[in-house]
């Protein structure tokens, strides 16, 4: 473990700033199709949004491509709808330039895991203190259902018609083995759960990732609500959530599909604490933006 500076997060209960839910929705109207999961994750966020108290002036909402990546249009929040996969480095961009801002990931598995892999597994690794979620339909949505890393195998598209040769991945044992210090599942059939997975991804220092459920009603006909309502399972009361082996063996059960929060580190330093407890031995001319950070923050 580095020696390392302690950014005190800032206590979000405290400002006590009552926003009702619907205030944290903006003017513009989602765009999903009638019955996609997407809708769950949305309202759940509210949800986590008013019970943090999180003033919209200083949370940003981050997206890739995808029709799940149009999330921060539907919040009253800061918002940045990047390049596809690119939401990671957007981000740890943001993150860095204003450790302050609370930062929210939002994209679909194709955004995460496909084109944006790369930057997944560097964001999980470095503890950047962000909050991740992932709305995983196992399917290209917004490019009319193609395969998905999350896809299972045999699974026919138009463009796979005799079904996909590829294994899916996995994303909780992905998360952690990278080194996320969060990771959770959940299913956006239950909504009270997902905001409940924020909330403490929200209260948590360091990487939080949260893979969530959300069918595909339009263009993926197996991975629907009605799968999953007879799938998930929720994790064992007794499952101890700092034993990351047992959070990879629960994750990667073939039998049973849990959701719940697989794995929280004891202890976490966050990737801006680092960065930051370097400053006496980084030469920083005071105009730049690192050397402004670093005056901001000494
Ligand atoms: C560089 C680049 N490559 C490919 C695309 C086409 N494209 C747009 S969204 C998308 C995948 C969408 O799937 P996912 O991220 O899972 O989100 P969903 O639409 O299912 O919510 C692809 C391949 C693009 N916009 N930019
Ligand atoms: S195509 Fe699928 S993922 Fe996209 S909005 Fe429609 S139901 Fe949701």
């Amino acid at each position: 473990m580095l020696d390392t500076i302690e950014l005190v997060k800032p206590d979000l209960d405290e400002g006590k700033l009552d926003i009702e839910e619907f205030e944290y929705r903006s003017e513009v109207k989602p765009t999903w199709c009638p019955g996609c999961g997407d809708f769950g994750i949305l309202n759940a966020t509210f949800t986590a949004m008013k019970q943090k108290h999180l003033n919209p002036k200083d949370t940003v909402c981050v997206s890739g491509i995808g029709c799940s990546s149009r999330f921060p249009f539907f919040v009253n929040t800061y918002g940045f709808h990047t390049l596809h996969g690119r939401t990671m480095p957007v981000a740890t961009g943001i993150k860095m330039a204003n450790p302050d801002l609370t930062v929210l990931a939002f994209g679909g598995d194709g955004d995460g895991f496909a084109i944006g892999g790369g930057h997944f597994i560097h964001a999980a690794r470095r503890n950047l203190n962000i909050t991740y979620v992932i709305m995983d339909n196992s399917v290209y949505g917004l490019t009319k259902g193609q395969t998905s890393p999350t896809s299972r195998l045999g699974y026919v598209t138009k463009t796979s018609p005799a079904g996909s040769v590829d294994e899916p991945l996995n994303p909780l044992v992905l998360a952690l083995a990278c080194g996320a210090t969060f990771v959770a599942r959940g299913f956006s059939g239950r909504p009270k759960e997902v905001s409940e997975l924020i909330i403490q991804g929200l209260e948590h220092k360091g990487f939080a990732f949260i893979d969530v459920f959300s069918p595909c009603p339009t263009f993926n006909k197996v991975n629907t609500f009605k799968y999953y309502k007879e799938e998930v399972t929720a994790l064992p009361i007794d499952h101890d959530v700092t034993n990351k082996l047992k959070a990879i063996e629960q994750a990667s059960s073939p039998k049973i599909v849990y959701t719940g929060v697989f794995y929280k580190a004891a202890e976490s330093h966050s990737y801006e604490e680092h960065v930051l407890s370097q400053r006496p031995a980084v030469q920083t001319d005071a105009n730049t933006l690192l050397g402004k950070l670093f005056a901001k923050y000494s």
